[in-house]
């Protein structure tokens, strides 16, 4: 039996409420009422009908968060079609193995996006923009019924080895995060949210669009690279209530809290805050949110101490849609409990059971874990076995029944909420001149946040000063920012087991010590 469409279920409950003229979304194009909002689903959704978009059809959105962006994802939606939100920063062979792994059959694109389309060879789809989102078209149909077992929205996550996988999120996946992290949110149409991580971030994806949408709350959308002084600024001119970001933007609005004197409490707004330049002025938010990466207690106590904010810490995943286990307020060196509707226990490699104040592997259980992965069966059966889930972490469970987070369980690094690949890393000096081998792997730094490091074993006769230097020359020309070695370090000759294989995690506490 179809049941109402998820747009009606947040956006058109906010108007019978009578919300239509609250602010929805601002970005740096203006902003838009949820009245405005409604509209502007709609005329999109009669383009995406007009261009031959069927329910169940896959559109690819390739774009920077903005007001479109949230309303293609929306008229998608509305439509019974499904979203794919990727990022504009992915590179031409990335954005074009998505786009045929997940059959797109529609494209939504901002400039970025649109030329890193055209490059990756999706000429011939059919494409939207912004100006979709702008009134003129005819009437839009009525919105596609949608079944709680309708899969609604794909989501990419990459692996330890080979390509990214699509997520299979379905509508009941969307309500169980509602009434799971939603709660301990809690957040009210008052609030004004501010998330640094983007939607095309299953974090950012709740963070700007579902957990707003559902309460009436308003959401600033920036745009470019979330660094601190973009987001101190952002902070200056709008004054969220709420803030959600990853652990190292904390640690960075706490290191230009202490290089500028007197460090918090500005009483008002002066013009150096407004560009970014001065120390943050964190006054207006009541809430400040963190996962993607694990959040060091020291940064917890800090971050709570220095700005007078609470500060969340939850761990999620792009499998269980959200947050699905969260601390309540600052609860340093914690990660938490389960979220409402949600199960978590802790398993060794076999899936048993393990006693409490065991470490293991996180299990999820409950209505967010997604319904798996688009054509992956072997990755599938892996992760989505023993009735739940397999985040990828190990964690320890306190007796009182507090989970502590203790590392990743595969060799990913995770770098501000990236799940970075050391192989992808390797592969960016595979061929240089005078390397005999690389191994990347994750350690922590001074924060206690996870960096990527190399170690290069020269060849024989190379020079070690000279490798070094062509080797963060390749990881400049070969790599996005995010997947680039913090530290780029030659050794003579790389740590083994006893069996004579490399041993990474004694290069890992190497770089811990
Ligand atoms: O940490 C993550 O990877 C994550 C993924 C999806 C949604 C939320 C989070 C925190």
């Amino acid at each position: 039996m179809g049941s109402a469409n998820l747009v009606e279920r947040l956006v058109g409950r906010q108007l019978a409420l009578g919300r239509g003229e609250r602010v929805a979304y601002l970005d740096p194009g203006g902003k838009l009422g949820y009245a405005e909002l409604y509209r502007a689903v709609r005329w999109y959704s009669a383009r995406l009908a007009e261009a031959g978009i069927r329910p169940g059809a896959r559109g690819l959105i390739v774009a920077d968060d903005a007001i479109p962006t949230v309303v293609a994802i929306l008229a998608l939606w509305w439509r019974g079609a499904v979203a794919v939100p990727v990022s504009p920063l992915l590179t031409e062979a990335e954005l074009a193995f998505i786009a045929e792994d997940c059959r797109a059959g529609f494209l939504h694109t901002d400039e970025r996006g649109g030329e890193l389309a055209t490059r990756a060879g999706l000429a011939g789809l059919p494409r939207g923009d912004a100006a979709w989102a702008e009134g003129g078209a005819p009437p839009a149909p009525p919105p596609a019924s949608q079944d709680p077992s309708d899969v609604l929205l794909v989501q990419y996550t990459s692996g330890s080895t080979g390509k990214p996988k699509g997520v299979l999120h379905t509508e009941s996946g969307v309500e169980a995060v509602l009434a799971g992290f939603g709660r301990v949110l809690d957040l009210r149409p008052e609030d004004t949210v501010l998330s640094t991580a983007k939607l095309s971030f299953g974090y950012g994806f709740g963070n700007s669009l579902l957990f707003p949408l559902a309460t009436g709350a308003g959401v600033i959308l920036g745009q470019g690279p979330p660094d601190v002084y973009r987001i101190t600024a952002l902070i200056a001119r709008h004054r969220p209530s709420v803030l959600c970001a990853v652990p190292r933007i904390y640690a960075a609005l706490l290191d230009r809290a202490r290089a500028a004197a007197p460090a918090t409490a500005a009483a008002t707004v002066t013009a150096d805050q407004v560009d970014g330049a001065g120390p943050p002025d964190l006054g207006s938010v009541r809430l400040a949110v963190s996962a993607g990466e694990h959040l060091p207690g020291s940064l917890c106590a800090d971050f709570t101490r220095t700005f007078g904010v609470p500060l969340v810490n939850g761990l999620g995943a792009t499998e269980v849609l959200h947050i699905v286990v969260a601390t309540r307020g600052s609860q340093p060196g914690s990660t938490g409990t389960a979220v409402p509707g949600m199960t978590v226990t802790v398993r060794d490699d076999a899936g048993h059971l393990l006693p409490v104040g065991s470490e293991g592997r996180l299990h999820v259980a409950g209505p967010s874990v997604a319904a798996g992965y688009l054509d992956r069966p072997e990755s599938q059966a892996r992760t989505f076995a023993d009735g739940g889930a397999y985040t990828g972490d190990i964690v320890a469970q306190q007796p009182d029944g507090e989970l502590r987070y203790l590392c990743r369980h595969d060799d990913l690094i995770n770098i501000g909420g990236y799940k970075v690949s050391p192989l992808d890393v390797e592969a960016a000096v595979r061929d240089l001149t005078g390397l005999a081998q690389c191994v990347v792997v994750g350690s922590r730094d001074q924060n206690g946040l996870e960096q990527a490091v190399a170690y290069l074993v020269p060849a024989p006769g190379a020079d070690p000063v000279a490798l070094r230097r062509a080797a963060r020359a390749a990881f400049r020309a070969g790599l996005p920012p995010f997947k680039r070695p913090a530290v780029v370090e030659v050794v003579e000759h790389l740590p083994t087991t006893s069996t004579g294989k490399l041993a990474r995690y004694k290069l890992r506490a190497v770089g811990a010590a």
